[in-house]
């Protein structure tokens, strides 16, 4: 990098910044509704060329302690300062559109660029780092390595500590931070010492987190970066209800569960033995067949064996402790005596999870049976009342208890340990994009690829077809199945 002669006090930017107003004092309504005693706006030092150039000379010492072949500033404020940075210095530059354009090439990052280079992020502030991490999400879709940012002011918001994130991992350098910013125009008598208090406790007060929709599209990326096969999954799995799950997928070449939404124990045993081949899992209601018995369970189960496929009771316990093992062990159903796989809310909390571990470990002394649970973290259906934080509770949850948790039935990656397996319902290829009850259907690759699904789980898509012709019924299944196990394979290009 060039020597800068171009030396100014950066306390004297403070000062202009303030007399320009492009810092504000009084009562603001932010983007987010909240309400904030300060106002730091830059763009309009576009309008100030000697003001601009001697903020952009403060990130100069800090870009010599970084190591970058190219320069990105986030659009659009600090886009004038990136620029001015690489004219000035000579560093090549790269530009992220906000939005692809509609026309021509559709990038979405212009100027000329080789997969690894390493970029360094222009920004002028930071609160949550949300918007470096967006930048920096593009930039490492197209193969390009990001390792440092450097902002004019870090508001002290957390935004630095949220981008340290093991998943992240991108160092910020900030030229000021905002408490000296605060501390410098008191001591000068630009505000009051009353004033400053309040700013400065309103921003300790208000800390910023990344949101959690750009968290999912951060796991997304991260997984599809660091993509692993079934086989190599099934090796890092704990449990091995989880480890069996990923050794079928891998040697049946099928992400595939059935659904097998029937009311008459004839028509599953019907499924089971037509779809046994193509499925590593058959999902059952229970409470939905007219003529259940303990022979239908048993038949099932033979199935199941001769086909090597998981049998999964969608069940979604949701009550207390003491409620759910009765549930699961006893009861018409007695689930615990044919099914490998179950599913739970955590509404209730932890007690439920608890009652469920005591029964598996209860009935695997019995007959040495491998036995797991899913954790929901999402629902499909349309104006669904899941909480936002719900996924982040889900995984939690997991990491406590990797021994039998095998995963999650999720609409979104829930987190990028390799070992959890992703099951997304919802699935169906055609024309319905719901099932005018609230069911949202998607396709299997949409679900893969952009859901973060490891197993699709499909109802209705082929059940349809059980009173068709064998052939039709095959070949509408094996769609199923290649298309699902295809979108996953594909990841790892
Ligand atoms: O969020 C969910 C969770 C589940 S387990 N949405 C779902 O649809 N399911 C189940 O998946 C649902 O109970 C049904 O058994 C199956 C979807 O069936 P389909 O006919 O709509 O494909």
């Amino acid at each position: 990098m060039a020597n800068d002669h171009h030396s100014v006090d950066i306390f004297s930017v403070i000062r202009r910044l303030y007399e320009y107003n492009a810092l504000k004092f009084g009562q603001f309504k932010l983007k987010s509704g909240i309400e904030s005693p300060v106002y730091i706006d830059l763009r309009t030092i576009i309008s100030q060329p000697d003001l601009m150039i001697d903020l952009c000379h403060q990130y100069v010492p800090l870009m010599k302690q970084c190591r970058f072949d190219l320069i990105c500033g986030v659009p659009y404020t600090a886009l004038t300062m990136a620029t001015y940075l690489s004219t000035k210095f000579r560093h090549p530059m790269v530009m992220r559109r906000k939005e692809t354009k509609q026309h021509g090439t559709k990038q979405i990052l212009e100027g000329v660029y080789q997969r690894g280079n390493r970029v360094l992020i222009i920004e002028d502030l930071i609160s949550s780092g949300s918007s470096i991490l967006e930048t920096a999400l593009t930039l490492r879709q197209a193969g390009l390595i990001v390792t440092d940012a450097i902002v004019f002011i870090d508001r002290e918001q957390g935004g630095i500590r949220n981008l340290q994130h093991s998943d992240i991992d991108i160092k910020v350098h900030s030229c000021i931070h905002f408490s000296e910013m605060i501390t410098y125009l008191k001591d000068e008598g630009h505000i009051t010492g009353e004033k400053s208090s309040e700013v400065l406790e309103w921003i300790q007060s208000n800390y910023c987190a990344i949101p959690a929709t750009l968290h999912n599209q951060l796991a997304l990326t991260t997984c599809s970066s660091s993509w692993k096969s079934y086989e190599d999954r099934a090796r890092l799995c704990q449990n091995p209800l989880g480890k069996r799950l990923f050794e079928l997928m891998a040697m049946k070449r099928s992400n595939l569960c059935v659904s097998a939404d029937l009311t008459d124990c004839q028509s599953i045993l019907k499924l089971a033995e037509l779809a046994g081949p193509h499925i590593v899992m058959l999902k059952t209601h229970v409470d939905i067949i007219d003529d259940f018995s303990m022979d239908f369970a048993r038949r099932l189960r033979d199935l199941a064996k001769n086909h090597n496929f998981i049998l999964f009771e969608d069940r979604k316990f949701a009550d207390i402790g003491s409620t759910v093992q009765k549930q699961y062990a006893g009861g018409l159903f007695r689930l615990s005596e044919w099914t490998d796989l179950i599913n739970a809310h955590l509404l209730p909390g932890p007690g439920l999870i608890e009652a469920l571990r005591q029964e598996f470990m209860a009935r695997s002394f019995k007959d040495s049976q491998q036995r797991g649970c899913l954790l929901i973290s999402h629902l499909s259906s349309q104006g669904n009342l899941v909480p936002v934080d719900y996924a982040q509770e889900a995984y939690k949850m997991a990491i406590k208890n990797p021994d039998f948790i095998v995963g999650f039935i999720s609409q979104t990656k829930v987190c990028t340990d390799p070992a959890f397996i992703h099951m997304t319902p919802g699935v169906r290829i055609g024309n319905e994009k719901n099932d005018k009850l609230g069911q949202q259907y998607t396709t299997p690759e949409d679900a893969v690829q952009n859901k973060g699904a490891d197993l699709i789980i499909v109802g209705r898509g082929i059940i349809s077809k059980l009173d068709s012709s064998c052939e039709e019924f095959e070949t509408n299944i094996i769609l199923y199945k290649q298309r699902g196990y295809n979108a996953y394979i594909n990841l790892c290009q």
